[in-house]
């Protein structure tokens, strides 16, 4: 057996001004912020943690008992444009249309790698998670680390990969949901009628650090645009098993209190479904992002 000399791990340090501490939880992916409340954050504190969102992808906080409904919304009208709750999901009352939420009582689950609403042109930039009801134990959270993904491809797959796009399509998770809807719902300030099938490269390059992530998801993408079926398979079955390599993934066992912030343009997500008839209940709301952009070509 050889014994590994422990990693230098640097201190977390407080930032200078706000009173911020991240605690880095694995090497590319998740940091637990400390000195924060939510409910009152500063504006220097808003914007440290809209800076902070990009490095880390995943911020976890816990103890926040003062963020409901209304102030979930105020927080992500502080980080950004606050969507409406989903294209076909009106929100979690007519007083809150921007809170999506997912109830297992009611077939809320997100137990498929996937992120959040990429079957639009310009999917969310990030989501804000927060746990209302949890089972006594199961629910975990689990995200992985699409620019690490790119990172850790082969240099000439990753060649390859700079050259696909990928079809997002929602009509298989959200098609049947669509055509039983009662009430109407709206995305992008217009009334949301079809899910069209929408193209976005498979490297995005990241609008705020220019790094690039393997930007595909099995709860979205159809097919790579293109290619024969087989390759399309083929090519996505290689890119799902890396990206869900255990390295890659940051792991949130949940209590009540807890919020996550998360990039949606780096990462990828997925709910356990490992908590039988227990009742588990989230609300979460999601900020406007840009549409995806790919690699310049050398
Ligand atoms: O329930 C969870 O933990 C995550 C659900 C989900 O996919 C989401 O909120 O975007
Ligand atoms: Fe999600």
């Amino acid at each position: 057996m050889t014994l590994l000399a422990a990693p230098p791990t640097a201190p977390a340090a407080p930032e200078a001004t706000t009173g911020l501490v991240f605690e880095r939880l694995e090497p590319t992916i998740g940091a637990r912020v400390h000195g924060v409340d939510l409910a009152r954050a500063t504006d220097d504190q808003v914007r440290d943690l809209r800076a902070a969102l990009a490095r880390y992808k995943v911020l976890f906080f816990s103890g926040q008992h003062d963020l409901h409904p209304d102030s979930q919304i105020a927080l992500g009208r502080r980080l950004g444009e606050v969507t409406e709750s989903h294209p076909v999901v009106p929100g979690v009352d007519e007083n809150h249309p921007e809170i999506y939420e997912l109830d297992s009582n009611t077939g809320g689950f997100a137990d498929i790698w996937h992120t959040d609403v990429t079957f639009v042109r310009r999917p969310p930039l990030g989501s804000i998670l927060r746990a209302v009801v949890l089972p006594p134990t199961g629910g975990d959270t689990q995200w992985a680390d699409l620019e690490l993904a790119y990172d850790s491809l082969s240099e000439p797959v990753r060649r390859v990969a700079d050259q696909l796009v990928a079809v997002h399509d929602g009509t298989r998770e959200w098609g049947y949901y669509l055509a039983q809807r009662q009430e109407r719902t709206q995305w992008e300030g217009e009334e949301f009628t079809a899910l069209v099938p929408i193209e976005h490269p498979v490297v995005r390059v990241h609008p705020e650090t220019g790094r690039r992530s393997l930007f595909v998801n099995p709860g979205f993408v159809s097919h790579i645009a293109g290619v024969s079926d087989a390759e399309s398979r083929h090519l996505l079955d290689l890119f799902y098993a890396h990206i869900t390599k255990p390295e890659h993934i940051v792991r949130h066992r949940w209590s009540v209190g807890d919020v996550v912030l998360w990039d949606n343009r780096s990462t990828v997500h997925y709910a356990n479904r490992d908590y039988g008839n227990q009742r588990r209940v989230m609300h979460r709301i999601t900020l406007r992002g840009d549409q995806p952009v790919a690699p310049v070509p050398a």
